[in-house]
């Protein structure tokens, strides 16, 4: 077991910056715990740059003119943990039963090091046991093959390359059906959903440029010291220009106030910080729409006071003419909120909003930034209607440093969509695959990542597949979907880690160690490269020359093909084998497939800084019903998606510094001052003086969903902390037992894992 765990818990405030020597000494600490070589650090220098690799962290854009190390903290702790030298090996499953691993922490089963042989589950002994590629290829064809194409799910997560994405959804396709639920399903689906609907693209419309060109941001709900600390970079440079950083969360997260560039040597000598965020607003959990609409409200009466005596307008109502629809039904509803409403459910004081209104009115170009603190809610997709509104009003799209900014996840999470992997039929070319591979593809629309939850409790699904990720980690309902996994006929697992996922087995269990984007992969004609979407659209070529963690391990494409040749009948116009020979054939078919994105693919694929698939709705062209952008009108002032009551408390399931998704890298929470647990509650003083509950003292929580099924999670440390009145702190996966299936974004059916009702329990 890990030697950080038997730390003794310390929780006391961080003093420091974001960055600075706090991110040196981490990495300090990571390096050696992964055992890492020389080469490692040599591939640190080749991340992020035209003809390295894409890194398999955050999905911030990679700039043309690149730093000489243009990686992060957290991006060197991806590397460090994908090229470590510890192996997780047949001999280890011979010494453990899954039942025993199953007691283990998700850190200490990641931190045994790369999965390294094709495993099967053997149920007699309970363990994993090695087996050939062939064996685990046929056995899986085999069980596939009879199943109703609708019971069977092909999960993916947002780090899977383009190239296998496009072969992975097409596989389902061919095999009659596109279940292809995945990790955006629980991420920015709410934004794919929202600006599809509000301005007819369903990603951000700003690229890195925009920073150079905005004069304010305003930031929601996304923790950037954390989860992209690239951008880091680029909200330094612009707040030294003077644009205003207006943010939005309920926790004073350390890299939205201030930042030591850890790669500027006289800032870390000095000691220099940026400040990051010039206002700073602790709204509460689910409290954005509110606080959105009190913005717009100012500005709208500003706006009817201004027209009234004759002055300059406060809104662009050229731009709201000529671009957009429904605009006083918008209007409308702002001035009709009350501002006592507004401040109640925002937990902000009007003043605070008047000051986020003045510099918003004041700016000519604005930027909007958001994470998951927006999309992970009941309404989650009215908090991003709410900020295209707030965009809207003054013409804050399709305008240099202007426009929505959301903030994906995964690496390749957007791209992953823009090639297939979607459960969507109006997402995909229907007639295009037709033409060119002969075949009928499905249009009954497929199950997204809540509708495999509920087919996995219920027995309708019975097979899963995972191409990376750590499907039954992340999704909501833990208990329920670990005891149900166990009645799958076929759970197959393609990772390069082992994590909890891999412990619960079907009928039929296999376990496909794959190379990562770091590693060398070398096939038929010789070194291949994949490619990756960024945030901003842009999308990059990324070659591997690390060392593959071991012999037997195969490309995820290769992996893909394999399955799709022994599930599918023989197709002469798929030739899945000249896929795997030679990659550059799969970008000619991605480029076949959606001509207008992948124009030249192979040509462009090293373009430094990416090339652009280009954005509709940043040129003005609203691809929406009404051929405009739409404002909407908000159903009512809280995202939550429940009723306030006495005791019931919004918990907001967070990351760590110190974690990527479900991958926990250690125990320390540097920004908050956690060190050696990750069993806290963050709460605030009065609220525990409410509850009668000490600080240092260990509680359990349970959820309060009024569906009569008992969720509970103990062992909670009680840590007093900066967090509005009402709203609870706890961290994810641990915190995922709380959360109810049904629990999840209108529309968008992300798991709304920013507001769980929950109780305190003694
Ligand atoms: N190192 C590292 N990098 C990552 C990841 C990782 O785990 N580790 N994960 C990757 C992935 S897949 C994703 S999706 C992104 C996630 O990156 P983020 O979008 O930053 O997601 P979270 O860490 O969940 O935190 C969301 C932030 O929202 C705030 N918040 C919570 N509720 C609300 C609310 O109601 N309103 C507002 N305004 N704010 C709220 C929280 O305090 C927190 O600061 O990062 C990606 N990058
Ligand atoms: N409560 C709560 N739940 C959440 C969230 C939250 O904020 N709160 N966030 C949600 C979000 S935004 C997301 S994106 C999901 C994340 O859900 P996933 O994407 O499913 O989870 P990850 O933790 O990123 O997956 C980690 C595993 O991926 C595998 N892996 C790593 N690299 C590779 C590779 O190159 N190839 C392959 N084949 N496998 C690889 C490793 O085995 C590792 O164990 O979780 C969601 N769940
Ligand atoms: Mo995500």
């Amino acid at each position: 077991m890990s030697k950080q765990r038997s730390d003794k818990p310390r929780i006391k405030p961080f003093a420091g910056p974001a960055g600075g020597w706090g991110s040196v000494r981490s990495l300090a600490e990571i390096l050696p715990r992964e055992r890492v070589t020389p080469d490692a650090l040599l591939q640190l220098a080749r991340q992020n740059k035209p003809h390295g690799f894409m890194c398999t962290s955050c999905a911030w854009p990679k700039p043309a003119d690149h730093h000489p190390a243009e990686f992060c903290e957290e991006g060197a702790k991806a590397t460090a943990w994908e090229l470590t030298t510890l192996r997780t090996t047949p001999e280890f499953f011979e010494q453990h039963t899954l039942t025993e691993l199953r007691e283990w922490k998700d850190y200490d089963l990641e931190q045994h090091g790369r999965l390294t042989h094709p495993l099967r589950y053997d149920a007699a002994t309970d363990k994993y046991v090695a087996c050939s590629w062939e064996e685990a290829f046929d056995a899986i064809g085999a069980a596939l093959r009879p199943l109703d194409p609708k019971s069977v799910a092909f999960y993916s997560s947002g780090r899977t390359s383009l190239e296998a994405s496009y072969m992975y959804g097409l596989m389902a396709r061919m095999f009659g059906n596109q279940n292809l639920p995945d990790s955006s399903n629980m991420c920015h689906e709410s934004t794919s959903v929202g600006l599809k609907a509000a301005i007819g693209v369903p990603v951000g419309t700003t690229r890195l440029v925009d920073f150079e060109a905005c004069d304010a941001i305003f930031f929601f709900g996304q923790n950037v010291g954390s989860n992209a600390p690239r951008m880091l970079h680029d909200l330094r440079s612009a707040r030294k220009r003077g644009v205003e950083i207006i943010t939005f969360n309920p926790l004073r997260e350390r890299g939205l106030e201030r930042f030591t560039d850890p790669q500027n040597p006289i800032e870390m000598v000095i000691g220099g910080e940026t400040q990051i965020s010039s206002q700073y607003h602790q709204v509460k959990a689910g409290g954005d729409i509110a606080a959105m609409l009190g913005i717009a409200k100012f500005l709208i009466e500003w706006d009817d006071a201004a027209l009234a005596v004759g002055d300059s307008p406060v809104l662009d109502h050229e731009f709201i003419a000529q671009h957009t629809h429904d605009f006083h039904a918008f209007a409308d509803a702002a001035r009709a909120a009350e501002w006592a409403d507004i401040e109640r459910e925002s937990g902000l004081a009007r003043s605070a909003l008047e000051q986020a209104a003045r510099v918003y009115a004041k700016a000519k170009a604005v930027l909007a930034i958001y994470g998951m603190g927006l999309t992970q809610h009941v309404k989650g997709v009215e908090n991003v209607r709410m900020v295209v509104n707030l965009l809207l009003l003054r013409g804050n799209i399709g305008r240099p440093g202007a426009g929505p900014t959301p903030v994906r996840g995964h690496s390749n999470v957007q791209g992953q969509r823009t090639v297939g992997i979607t459960e969507k039929t109006e997402l995909v070319p229907v007639e295009r695959l037709k033409e060119l591979y002969g075949f009928d593809p499905p249009t009954e629309k497929g199950l997204d990542t809540v509708e495999t939850c509920r087919g996995v409790i219920d027995g309708s699904v019975k097979a899963v597949i995972g191409l990376g990720g750590n499907f039954l980690r992340a999704v909501p309902e833990t208990a329920a979907m670990e005891e149900a996994w166990p009645r799958l006929d076929l759970s197959v697992q393609i990772a390069t880690k082992l994590n909890r996922n891999h412990l619960f087995a079907g009928k039929i269990t296999y376990l496909l160690p794959c190379l990562g984007r770091i590693e060398e992969d070398v096939q038929a004609s010789g070194p291949q490269a994949v490619s990756t979407e960024d945030s901003t659209s842009c999308i990059h070529g990324s070659r591997g020359k690390a060392k593959p963690a071991g012999p037997h391990l195969l490309s995820e494409p290769r992996i893909v093909a394999e399955l799709a040749k022994r599930i599918l009948p023989p197709n002469p116009r798929v030739d899945w084998d000249g896929w795997v020979a030679d990659y550059s054939r799969i970008r000619d078919a991605i480029e076949a497939t959606y001509p207008a994105i992948f124009k030249d693919y192979n040509k462009r694929l090293f373009t430094p800084g990416g090339f652009w698939k280009g954005n509709k709705a940043a040129e003005r062209i609203w691809q929406t019903p009404s051929g405009k952008a739409e404002f909407l009108a908000p159903s009512g002032l809280s995202a939550t998606g429940f009723a306030d009551a006495e005791g019931r408390f919004r918990l907001m399931t967070l990351r760590s510094n110190d974690q990527f998704n479900t991958t926990i890298y250690g125990y320390h929470d540097r920004f908050r001052g956690v060190k050696g647990t990750r069993d806290v509650l963050f709460i605030n003083r009065e609220d525990m003086a409410v509850a009668g509950v000490s600080e240092g003292q260990t509680v359990a929580l349970e959820s309060d969903a009024g569906d009569g099924r008992l969720r509970r999670r103990e062992g909670l440390i009680v840590t007093p902390y900066d967090i509005p009145r009402g709203c609870l702190g706890a961290y994810y996966p641990e915190a995922n037992v709380l959360m109810p299936v049904e629990h999840h974004a209108e529309q968008s059916h992300v798991p709304a894992a920013k507001s769980v009702p929950v109780r305190i329990r003694v």
